[in-house]
């Protein structure tokens, strides 16, 4: 057995099943290995973004990490914007990533870097491999990291000697350490709280407080005491839909979010962080919540959310309230006429597949997804969580390997798909099920909106320049079949619902480009 194979047979041991891949030269050893050992599906990216970002959605949809496979520095940087979305959406990912021999190091090669400079800003944990016998604790080291609840981003960087010189043993990896039980007080100061009521309390969920039990007994409480429950603008997954208790989201615009929080005078956080503003704007305010507005954190994202809520529930006399605000089950009706955001929810909430993953790039075009959806069949909504662009393509790539049994739903802005649009190839070389709406409008139409609030002033030719990304228009249904994808355009919602149940109805990926 050589370092390699250590490696892979602990990943393999370690629960790590997938492992999404760019490689080069220095990971040849590697390579070879996951052919000689058994239980690892290995999926090739023709991008790092797509490699890192596939991971991101994979960890939502799976519940556990996969691995990648990166090229000493360069490789790694080019995954670094998805990795740090992946960050912030506490995705356990074990990287891997190639570096030179040790002894080749201090020749400085052409692709010698700073690896772990490079890593340590996105990562939780890093570490290099000293010896080809000792590469087997490293790694599974790396896979007790990435499985903490939540999950962290570990990354091993692998001398090629440490891959190709003898090993002996595989070590195995601990289980994951129980999540931390928050304080009796911390319970006690937020059932007190939350006993106030609507709409001066209001219970904000993240991360594992937006699904499953936790969610449920949000809705329990809420129906106790009256108070708001919501969740946070981004949520790593929520499930939504019909027979699910409805959050309330925080709004992406500062005056929305505001107001919204206008008469709050208790915020209880459960996984959540206080509500803040994307951008500090001139003259506006950078919490949501009003300066009077006490807020009590019952759980931090590191701590057991669900068994809180369950402590509050009971401190409350909840536990066996029926929720409150569970959606109902309702279809809107599909429309007709020129193509709007309010018409492309209207589709979505009338077509949208049971047990769908929705991934949510949509950016300006999907803010109003939320309610003409809520009462569609059951679905998880998972969004970008690092406000770094091009997560979509990748992410839906990732919860797709995660689960071939459902429908995944990509709803992509144009100027966020192009980023990592590469993608698509993996999508059909990996006859992935997921049906893409890519909301063609031409522009960076968020920043218009943004040079507005931030008081530059009107456009001028170089700005517009900037914000729009016609001249030339991008050909989605080109740049998906010229990736191996099947597509077609919608310039009306009824062509719009054509092309979805289309999508819906094929088994491997399918892009609509919807011309706004
Ligand atoms: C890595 C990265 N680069 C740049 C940005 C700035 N940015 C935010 S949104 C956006 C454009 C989004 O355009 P599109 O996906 O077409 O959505 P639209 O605004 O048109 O709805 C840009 C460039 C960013 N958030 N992340
Ligand atoms: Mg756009």
């Amino acid at each position: 057995m050589n370092g390699a194979e250590s490696l892979v047979h602990t990943l393999v041991a370690g629960g790590v099943n997938v492992c999404f891949t760019n490689p080069g030269t220095s990971e040849m050893h590697f390579v070879a290995a996951l052919d000689r050992v058994p239980g690892i599906r290995c999926v090739l990216g023709l991008f790092e973004g797509v490699v890192t970002g596939a991971a991101d959605g994979y960890y939502r949809i799976a519940g556990k990490p996969a691995a990648t496979l990166l090229h000493l520095g360069p490789g790694l940087g080019n995954g670094l914007a998805n990795l740090h979305n992946a960050k912030k959406a506490r995705s356990g990912i074990v990287n891997i990533v190639g570096e030179h021999a040790t002894y080749h190091v201090k020749y400085e090669a052409p692709l010698t870097s700073d690896i772990e400079g490079i890593a340590r800003p996105m990562s939780d944990w890093v570490r290099k491999a000293r010896s080809s016998t000792t590469l087997s604790a490293d790694a599974a080291a790396a896979i007790s990291v990435a499985r903490e609840l939540p999950g962290r981003i570990a990354t091993l960087i692998l001398p090629a000697d440490t891959a190709w010189g003898p090993a002996e043993t595989v070590v195995p990896t601990p289980a994951p350490a129980r999540r931390r039980s928050v304080s009796g007080a911390a319970v006690t100061a937020a059932a007190q709280a939350l006993s106030r009521g609507g709409p001066s309390a209001c219970l904000l969920l993240g991360d594992a407080g937006t699904h499953g039990r936790a969610l449920e007994l949000a809705g329990r409480i809420a129906a106790k005491t009256g108070c708001v429950i919501s969740g946070e603008f981004n949520s790593s997954r929520v499930e939504r839909g019909a027979g699910r208790v409805q959050l309330t989201r925080v709004p992406y615009v500062i005056e929305m979010a505001t107001k919204m929080f206008e008469q709050t005078s208790d915020l209880v956080l459960a996984g959540a962080k206080a509500p803040v503003a994307f951008f500090a704007y001139p003259n506006k305010p950078s919490l949501m919540a009003p300066s009077s507005c006490r807020v009590t954190q019952l759980a931090e994202v590191e701590e057991d959310i669900e068994a809180a809520l369950e402590a509050v529930a009971s401190e409350l006399g909840a536990l066996n309230t029926p929720p409150a605000r569970v959606a109902q089950a309702a279809r809107t009706a599909l429309p007709g006429g020129a193509i709007t955001p309010e018409g492309i929810g209207a589709v979505l909430g009338a077509l949208l597949p049971e047990n769908a993953i929705v991934v949510d790039e949509s950016v300006t075009s999907g803010r109003g997804f939320g309610s003409p959806t809520a009462t569609a069949p059951p679905h998880d909504w998972l969004s970008i969580m690092g406000g770094s662009i091009g997560f979509g393509f990748p992410c839906a790539t990732g919860a797709a390997i995660a689960a071939p049994n459902r429908k995944t739903i990509l709803l992509e802005g144009d100027g966020s798909g192009m980023y990592t649009v590469q993608a698509l190839w993996t999508m059909a070389r990996n006859s992935l099920d997921v049906t893409m709406l890519v909301f063609a409008n031409r522009t960076y139409q968020i920043l218009r909106g943004e040079l507005a609030s931030v008081g530059a002033g009107e456009p001028g030719k170089n700005a517009n320049d900037m914000l729009t990304i016609g001249r030339p228009d991008l050909d989605w249904v080109a740049l998906a079949k010229g990736h191996g994808v099947e597509a077609g355009r919608a310039t009306t919602l009824e062509e719009l619902a054509r092309e979805f149940k289309r999508g819906i109805a094929s088994s491997g990926p399918y892009l609509i480009e919807v011309v706004l």
